[in-house]
């Protein structure tokens, strides 16, 4: 079904810079995000830290599927022709593995929840999300249209309970989340469920009658689109939380330290009478 073959040499080398592009953003978010760290409060840098290692992962892992990709097929009189090394699909789906749970578990952290909550709820979520790519597996290599069809159906399972556990159940949470940055962490919430929906649609397309080298294309560059904006573009929200948030934290550091000042101040007004007698 998904033959490189049937690629022009056009589609072949779209599909290979796209690749390219998504190491080089990869790689750049990381950098960003590793030096913007010292700028968050403590509370706030495991998430960031967690946030790079997300796209530090990615990077390494389109650097490979970037080098599958180049082997995987050459370039020969006007033709693009299989080498037999075969294109590893399994790079992408070790990346997810190891890269969903953590992008849920960034997410959690940021919220900063009491301790058992984050525990509980980044097991329930990150558990969810392992099972979820691991019965995407066997369908995204199977040629089969059947087979692809039964593993989109359980993978659907786990990830419509994240998409629910992400809706309603933190919702209450994010109610408690300071004003400032309400909206964001919703935000947030929102970015994670449509650039994850993605993910099932781009993989149900050759079985909806695209086909071809066209199947190719959609399947290779809506993955890399929706890993762009589901780590990077996801990434750079969870900063500008973090940094809103410990503006908020400082902020209210300083109200709690008003009180003294007020004191301060009714000395002052103690001082006057004896400045006004002097
Ligand atoms: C699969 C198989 C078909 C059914 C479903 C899937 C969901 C995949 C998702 C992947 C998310 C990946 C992310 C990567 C990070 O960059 C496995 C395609 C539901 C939701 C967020």
């Amino acid at each position: 079904m998904l033959e490189l073959e049937s690629l022009s040499i056009g589609q072949y080398g779209f599909i290979g810079n796209a690749f390219s592009f998504g190491l080089a953003v990869m790689a750049a978010t990381t950098l960003f995000l590793w030096l913007m760290r010292s700028t968050v409060a403590p509370a706030y840098q495991m998430a960031i830290t967690i946030s790079g290692l997300v796209t530090a992962i990615a990077a390494y892992h389109y650097f490979q599927i970037m080098l599958s990709w180049d082997g995987a097929a050459t370039v020969t009189t006007g033709e693009v022709v299989a080498t037999g090394e075969g294109f590893n699909r399994a790079y992408r789906y070790v990346d997810w593995l190891l890269t969903v749970p953590l992008l849920l578990v960034e997410l959690i952290l940021v919220m900063k929840l009491s301790n058992s909550e984050t525990v509980s709820r980044s097991v329930k979520l990150g558990g969810a999300a392992a099972l979820m790519i691991i019965l995407g597996y066997p369908g995204e290599v199977s040629d089969e249209v059947g087979t692809r069809a039964i593993f989109w159906i359980l993978s659907m399972i786990p990830f419509l309970y994240i998409v629910r556990e992400l809706v309603v159940g933190l919702k209450e949470s994010i109610s408690q989340q300071p004003e400032e940055v309400k909206g964001l962490i919703n935000a947030a919430a929102i970015l994670v469920v449509a650039s994850w929906a993605f993910y099932p649609i781009v993989y149900l397309l050759p079985l909806v009658g695209v086909t071809g080298g066209a199947a190719i294309v959609a399947v290779e560059i809506g993955y890399t689109i929706a890993d762009i904006v589901a780590k990077a573009v996801f990434g750079i929200l969870i900063l500008t939380i973090a940094i809103r948030k410990s503006k908020a934290d400082a902020g209210n550091a300083t109200t709690a330290k008003v009180e003294p000042t007020k004191s301060a101040k009714e000395g002052e007004q103690q001082a006057k009478p004896a400045k006004q007698g002097a």
